[in-house]
């Protein structure tokens, strides 16, 4: 089913079609071969990052493409029905630029074109293996040494570990707790800054994270974004918004799958007649489809907010919570409505229903959106 997008402008307009083509053309064809064989379509990401899709939200005078974010956003939601391992490296991209876009020194600005343009691809690492949700609890240790930091810790999750060409780290260079948290910008050839195997993952295969192990890896005190301590501000409101590029990525792909649902119950008979001719089915599809526009609009509304420079991180917990938990409804439906046949891989909702599932958790738990929203809601 064709969106109905009310688009701020001719510009943008176009842009959605740009990415439409994209879509289909770039994305759809390659999918399957690269979620079976699990390789990362770095190659991809070339072409997006030339068509101006790795820098949508970020200024044109720093080499982005200036759009606001509700149409980087939509672009993002229609990758995601074509492949969503490339929507979240899109997303995933574009919240590993943040740092050095709102924080960066002049002399690490001028590495923005290159970051903005998509010729080097980033990766964001703030969680750890013994804790994701307690980001301010941290035990990457930074230790000034001249005029490097010597840094010892690990990584855990990281989107991009092995392929990206820069990290956006976050690690400790000062006493427990939030205040003792900075940011780091490393190149991916850094010594001592060692890529672990893969993951092997129930979806998104052919974007597996990896572990990074930092043994004392050597990062100039030039690649410090921000103030010493003002680390762990910069990591939440990039994940501010980075939690709407996820909402998207769940919209898109719950969009798929009302759509393939929708055309398979109008296909397949069953007691002669078409499936949709079952008020319970029926149901079933307007329910879904329902849902769906209702995650998108959430979204939208706060993305609104934020183009418009008000406080909106409230309302992308609540964008993201929504959007990834009515993905997984929804890709749940789908295959039901599909019956077995949405239980083989002949389909591609039943990638979907594993795919969905990741986006509950990444970007901060559907538990931490729980929080923050509860948060605000009982703060005296
Ligand atoms: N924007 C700007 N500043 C923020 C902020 C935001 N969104 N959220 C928190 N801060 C500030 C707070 O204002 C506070 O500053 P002050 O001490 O000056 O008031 C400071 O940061 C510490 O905040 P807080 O006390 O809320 O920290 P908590 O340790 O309680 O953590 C949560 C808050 C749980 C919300 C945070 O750790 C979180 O989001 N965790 C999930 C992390 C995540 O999403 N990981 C996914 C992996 S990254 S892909």
């Amino acid at each position: 089913m064709t969106v109905d997008r009310i688009l701020p402008t001719e510009e943008a307009a176009e842009l959605l079609g740009l990415a439409r083509d994209l879509a289909q053309g770039e994305l759809a064809p390659r999918v399957d071969d690269h979620e079976q064989r699990g390789e990362f379509p770095r190659e991809i990401l070339r072409t997006l990052g030339r068509a101006g899709m790795l820098g949508l939200p970020y200024p044109e005078s720093d080499g982005g493409s200036g759009q606001p974010y509700e149409v980087y956003l939509q672009v993002l939601e229609t990758f995601a029905g074509s492949w969503l391992a490339v929507a979240e490296a899109v997303s995933v991209h574009v919240l590993s630029c943040f740092p050095i876009a709102v924080a960066g020194t002049g002399r690490q600005r001028k590495t923005l074109p290159e970051l903005l343009g998509g010729e080097l691809l980033g990766a964001y690492a703030l969680s750890e293996p013994q804790g994701g949700s307690d980001a301010a609890g941290l035990t990457t240790t930074a230790v000034r040494d001249g005029d490097e930091y010597r840094v010892t810790g690990t990584k855990a999750w990281i989107t991009h570990a092995g392929n990206a060409d820069f990290y956006s780290i976050f690690c400790r260079t000062g006493g427990p707790g939030p205040d003792g948290i900075s940011c780091l910008v490393a190149d991916a050839g850094t010594p001592g800054l060692l890529p672990q195997a893969p993951e092997r993952l129930m979806g998104l295969r052919s974007s597996p994270p990896a572990q990074i192990v930092l043994d004392d890896a050597r990062i100039g005190v030039d690649r410090l974004v921000g103030a010493e301590g003002g680390g762990f501000r910069i990591a939440m409101q990039a994940l501010d918004s980075g939690r709407l590029g996820i909402a998207a990525c769940a919209v898109g792909l719950a969009q798929a799958a009302v759509d393939h649902a929708a055309s398979y119950a109008k296909q397949r008979t069953q007691f002669g007649k078409p499936l949709a001719a079952f008020q319970g089915l029926g149901f079933l599809l307007a329910d879904m489809a329902t849902q769906v526009s209702a995650a998108r609009a959430l979204m939208l509304s706060a993305a609104r907010l934020k183009d418009a420079g008000r406080p909106f991180s409230v309302e992308a917990a609540k964008a993201k919570l929504f959007a990834t938990d009515t993905a997984m409804r929804v890709t749940t439906d789908a295959v039901q409505v599909l019956g077995g046949y949405g239980y083989v891989s002949d389909h591609p909702v039943e990638r979907w229903f594993r795919e969905a599932k990741v986006l509950q958790i990444v970007e901060g738990t559907n538990q931490i959106q729980r929080l923050v929203i509860a948060r605000d809601l009982t703060r005296s």
